[in-house]
């Protein structure tokens, strides 16, 4: 991933000039200004920000930001459809209150340092893949007479590097109850800023219980205040299948009831709402476990009536039906990874029932045989429609020398799989299920928080492989009711593990590094509407700015 600015890369001698000026104005600033150095220690003094960048330096100047703040593009990607409607939901963000109306108290007469918000995006390339561009750099220059007037700039390689640094922006901003205005705390800044890792996940549920399409985009918005960056759609289980899927049209029979259910249109709204956030879906189908819902529709399914799952592995009819679903499946879904589940799977009923008993001794296999090659047909299938397979563990922990060199390994146990998963060549992902899984409501924000995907990995090429992690909100006991204060604040907690530079998320005392900030984003989310549930069961005051 390159974090190269504009500075390696000019567009024209302009911009170069441009940007020199900028840069050399906030450090001749800074160098009066400047605090403190945060990349490392936090003790002395906190800045609300969530989840910490990478750089930044600031200093303890108080801006005036304009309610008629105009977003400036520039760049080859500048006058892109994603930065202008971030820009607008930021705007909407920071100006939660009307501010600066006279008749509210605002004088009229106030004298805005921040007027505009320059944008500057390098490549108009809008795909969204995973490892795709995030870093940006933040400049917000002083105030004080040096400077004619204060500049915030934003420059990003790609367009979903702008959006993260809109998000970065607005968690500058406040609003000042005194004066009525929103204001930009701790200029001038200067922030340079890249993920730690390039898959952030959160897996939702809608098999166990149905979410609604708003709810889920609630849910997205959410994830985008935190910088995480993909959704992991676990859509169908044994409870339910709720999509549509036109190739095999009786599925959705297996929906809890007509009105629990996705249609296409919803899967792309979903879909694109996300990547208007710079989030990527992926989508899983769990096979051959968790995946009974599939034979409401399409009795053949089950290899009968009291064996239900795992799938009938004996028919070409089942593999059919994946191929179906993942030819539906890959018109909605333009990330280049899908889960294919995998875990959890007891093949006791397969040798209990005459004809699948029948088939594993025609084909000399036991029923652990049937269960690799049922997950590695499945792969192949997926790999046929050019998607990188990713499984549950088990997998791997009952045949990883069969499996595709390509499949991502999804840790869930308590075991520390990635370790021993790149050491012998596979991506992974991680999700101890004994600090990232949402649903067990016992797990503390500090647990959340130190759990280290990386723990046991020492070799710098085999942390390559570790693509990132992901929290896990199971829905078993959750539905639209509980589930937003039962990811959040929890989630947040991960999200920065996965962003932050593992120093300055692994040092110092986390009551004092962490906590406070993660109050500060908690009350952040909660103005935002987000329904979160406070970090710590005990009464915390939001800390000033
Ligand atoms: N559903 C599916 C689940 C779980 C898994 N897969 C799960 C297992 C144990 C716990 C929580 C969730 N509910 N399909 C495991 C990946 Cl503790």
């Amino acid at each position: 991933m390159s974090s190269n600015l504009s500075i390696s890369n000019p567009k024209s001698l302009l911009t170069l000039i441009r940007t020199l000026l900028l840069i050399f104005s906030s450090i001749l600033v800074d160098s009066r200004n400047l605090r403190h150095n945060s990349t490392i220690e936090l003790d002395d003094s906190l800045v609300y920000l969530w989840p910490l960048p990478s750089e930044f330096t600031f200093g303890n100047e108080t801006l005036v930001v304009d309610p008629n703040l105009s977003l400036v593009g520039g760049g080859n990607g500048g006058g892109s459809v994603i930065v202008e409607e971030a820009f607008e939901r930021y705007r909407k963000i920071i100006f939660e209150h009307s501010s600066g109306l006279a008749w509210f108290g605002g004088s009229g007469k106030t004298v805005y340092d921040v007027k505009k918000l320059r944008v500057i995006v390098h490549s108009k390339n809008e795909e969204l893949q995973l490892g795709v561009d995030e870093s940006y750099s933040l400049l917000v220059t002083s105030n004080d007479g040096r400077s004619i007037i204060s500049q915030v700039t934003i420059e990003a390689n790609s367009v979903y590097g702008a959006v993260r640094g809109l998000e970065t922006f607005s968690q500058l901003c406040a609003f000042d109850y005194g004066t009525k205005t929103v204001q930009l705390y701790k200029a001038p800044w200067y922030i340079r800023d890249k993920p730690r890792f390039g898959y952030r996940g959160l897996l939702l549920d809608t098999s166990r219980h149905y979410l609604p399409v708003e709810i889920i985009k609630q849910i997205v918005d959410s994830m985008s205040y935190a910088k995480l960056n993909v959704l992991h759609w676990h859509i169908i289980d044994e409870e339910s299948f709720p999509l549509e899927v036109p190739t095999y049209p009786n599925l959705w029979k297996g929906a809890y009831s007509k009105w629990e259910r996705y249609t296409i249109e919803d899967a792309y709204d979903i879909v694109n709402f996300a990547k208007m956030r710079g989030i990527n879906v992926m989508a899983e189908i769990d096979i051959p476990g968790h995946a009974e819902s599939w034979g409401s529709g399409y009795p053949d399914l089950w290899p009968s009536p009291s064996c239900r799952e795992p799938l009938d592995v004996t028919k070409n009819f089942t593999f059919d039906v994946v191929s179906g679903i993942l030819t539906d499946m890959r018109k909605i879904f333009p990330f280049g990874l899908f889960h294919l589940g995998g875990d959890e799977v007891n093949t006791d009923c397969w040798n209990s029932t005459p004809h699948v008993k029948q088939w594993l001794q025609d084909h000399n296999m036991t029923a652990t045989d049937a269960y690799q090659y049922f997950v590695l047909r499945a792969q192949e299938i997926a790999i046929s429609k050019n998607w990188t397979p990713v499984n549950w563990e088990e997998t791997f922990n009952t045949f990883a020398s069969k499996l595709n060199p390509q499949t991502v390994v999804h840790n869930w146990l308590g075991g520390g799989v990635c370790p021993k998963a790149v050491a012998q060549g596979f991506r992974c992902i991680f999700s101890n299920q004994g600090f990232w899984y949402l649903d067990h409501l016992d797990v503390p924000w500090d647990d959340v928080y130190n759990a280290e995907p990386l723990e046991g990995i020492d070799d710098a090429s085999e942390q390559e492989l570790v693509l990132g992690g992901e929290v896990c909100m199971w829905d078993e006991r959750g539905d639209a009711s509980n589930v937003q204060q039962t990811i959040w604040p929890r989630a947040a907690a991960a999200a920065e593990r996965l962003w932050s530079n593992r120093k300055a998320t692994s040092t110092g005392n986390i009551n004092q590094t962490a906590l406070p900030r993660l109050q500060y984003f908690r009350c952040l989310l909660t103005r935002r509407g987000v329904p979160a549930a406070p970090v710590t069961n005990f009464y915390a005051r939001s800390p000033p700015i």
